[in-house]
């Protein structure tokens, strides 16, 4: 397992990562329950992306910020915020339905509006709007009677109500002396609240630390401790502090890391609930996703924004229902599994749990058949949950599994093997008929590195690439060794972001064996995005064909080196194509 990787930017955002080692016992719930609801609501959700005729876009708990609505005009939504559909009772039973096993709501998000009744501040659901329901409260004794936890989110430096807090104008920063304030009148008592009033919470979800010191961290973190022992907290505390890192929102890891982590989610673009934001991911990528981060050995909250009455959007709650049905014969495959060291199969992932292995078939296999590479002793019983028993044929080399013909297969098949796997393979296998990828952090580098490229488009909706970077002419490299099961004609396809070059173009080359083969990179069109008055670099990649090869059977070895020019050139992966006459 590597370490987390964070560069500068996104530890600014998100706090530095810093490994936790050994998780405590308060945690082995956590690594257990793998899938969890996060639930964004609050005054945002009843504007519903739209602030005085115009629609905005990407992150709709940011319309305050986005559509330059003065703190009066958002106090007066308080004043309209009446909920009248919410239900606790339904929003646990879809996060049951849904094979979730916890969930977190946004206590305060940055607008600084508390869902709950509090002494610290009268901006909140119960005294500043007509509903004047503590919707934390209800939502505890319904996930009490559903056996489900709840976590709390706390926004603990941006409160955009509190002028002494991290503000929508992020060139105005506090000082110390009134962030102190804030801290000390504000954040800290209502976390307070948060663990004295609602009986046992699983856990206190923080986000963007930037401006914390170690001190607020540490005494943040010494309060939560002190009230509830077995209450955790993310990373996003700040200063390293914390019990389980969370990535990057909407980071899915190509890589596992060590210690308890989580990926948190969106279902579409934006967190808070917009009417016009329909960018729905499909019930195939969410279990996707969710295997892919589980078999890293993470955990994965996905998140519901519920309208400004409370109603959960219709697409959202049948989709997750869809993967709790998934779930409902799969589930063995996901809860309380760990992760395994073979990564990135030629047609998904691997989960464990003893002595069986879980292979998550993500790609459908060509003509059912599915290779394992490895050495294993003890093979025995291999069937596909679901469905039946899978022929298995073991060979030096890998295990080959033949699937059962089925007219209706699951959304990701899952074939469950009792194997003991004695050496897994860690060079990449590649199968003829079916495309193999080879990812940055595989390569054997030489003067380059690997960072996490991340952008967002509309605001807030972050997109992630692992990239190789910094290659200089001639004295670097990329190198990457794979076995062939059989010979076939390939194509090599390059997927890359470039800025332009005075040349327009840089000169690469490719060895695969003993052939060279030179080629050009042209620039992709990355641009600085001017939304939101926001100048980030919008990355743009593409896919650009290397060539036609014909690869016997056995292994191989391919060598990226880069000829000319020395500005910024990011790769991402290479891939092999199968190609069919
Ligand atoms: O709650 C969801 C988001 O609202 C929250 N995290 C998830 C779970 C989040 N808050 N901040 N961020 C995510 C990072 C946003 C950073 C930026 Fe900006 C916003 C970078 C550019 C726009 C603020 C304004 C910081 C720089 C300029």
């Amino acid at each position: 397992m590597t370490q987390i990787k964070s560069n500068t930017t996104m530890g600014a955002m998100w706090g530095e990562a810093s490994s936790r080692g050994q998780p405590a016992a308060r945690g082995s719930w956590f690594s257990r329950a793998r899938y969890a609801m996060f639930i964004h609501w609050g005054l945002y959700s009843h504007l519903a992306g739209v602030w005085r005729g115009q629609s905005y876009f990407g992150n709709g708990e940011w319309i305050r910020r986005n559509a330059h609505i003065s703190r009066e005009d958002y106090a007066a939504i308080a004043g309209e915020f009446n909920p009248t559909d919410f239900s606790a009772r339904a929003w646990t039973q879809l996060a049951l339905d849904a094979g979730m096993k916890y969930i977190v709501i946004t206590a305060k998000h940055h607008d600084g509006f508390a869902m709950f009744k509090s002494h610290a501040s009268a901006f909140n659901i119960v005294d500043a709007s007509p509903f004047g329901r503590d919707i934390c409260a209800e939502l505890a004794q319904a996930c009490r009677d559903a056996g489900l936890r709840l976590g709390f989110y706390y926004s603990q430096t941006q409160d955009w109500h509190e002028p002494d807090a991290y503000g929508t104008d992020s060139s105005k920063p506090p000082t110390l002396e009134a962030f102190q304030r804030y801290l000390d009148t504000k954040a800290r008592p209502q976390v307070r609240e948060l663990l004295t009033h609602y009986g046992e919470v699983a856990l206190i979800w923080f986000d963007t630390p930037g401006p914390m010191s170690r001190e607020g961290s540490q005494a943040l973190q010494d309060e939560i401790r002190a009230l509830q022992p077995n209450c955790l907290i993310n990373s996003r505390i700040g200063n390293g502090l914390g019990d389980y890192v969370t990535l990057g929102d909407q980071e899915v890891p190509s890589t596992g890391h060590d210690g308890l982590w989580e990926t948190v989610d969106t279902h579409n673009d934006t967190w808070g609930y917009i009417a016009h934001d329909t960018n729905w991911k499909s019930a195939r990528e969410i279990a996707s996703r969710l295997v892919r981060v589980v078999a890293r050995g993470g955990n994965y909250m996905l998140n519901i924004g519920p309208d400004g009455l409370g109603r959960v959007p219709g697409v959202s709650s049948d989709t997750l229902r869809q993967v709790g049905r998934w779930l409902r014969t799969h589930g063995e495959a996901i809860y309380d599994t760990q992760p395994t060291a073979a990564l990135d199969l030629p047609w998904g992932d691997l989960t464990r749990r003893g002595d069986d292995l879980y292979l998550h078939l993500l790609e459908q296999p060509r003509e059912g058949r599915v290779i394992l590479p490895g050495r294993f002793d003890h093979v025995g019983e291999a069937h596909q949950l679901g469905v039946g028993p899978v022929a298995c044929r073991v060979t030096p080399q890998y295990l080959e599994l033949t699937l059962p013909r089925t007219a209706d297969p699951a959304m990701v098949p899952v074939v469950k093997l009792r194997a003991s796997m004695v050496h897994s393979a860690q060079e990449r296998m590649a199968l003829p008929g079916m495309a193999c990828r080879l990812e940055s952090s595989r390569a054997q580098l030489v003067g380059c590195r690997v960072v996490t490229r991340h952008w967002m488009e509309k605001f807030g909706d972050w997109k992630y690439r692992e990239c190789i970077v910094d290659m200089a002419p001639t004295s670097s490299s990329a190198t990457w060794t794979m076995t062939r099961l059989g010979e076939g004609l390939c194509s090599v396809d390059i997927e890359y972001s470039a800025h332009p070059d005075e040349a327009g173009h840089t000169i690469w080359q490719l060895d695969i064996n003993e052939r060279t083969t030179p080629f050009p990179l042209f620039p992709t069109g990355n641009y600085l995005t001017r939304e939101y008055e926001m100048g980030f670099e919008r990355l743009i990649f593409r896919s650009y064909r290397i060539g036609l090869f014909h690869l016997g059977a056995g292994p191989h070895q391919l060598t990226l080196t880069r000829l000319t020019g020395s500005h910024r050139v990011d790769l991402h992966a290479l891939t092999l194509n199968p190609v069919v006459a």
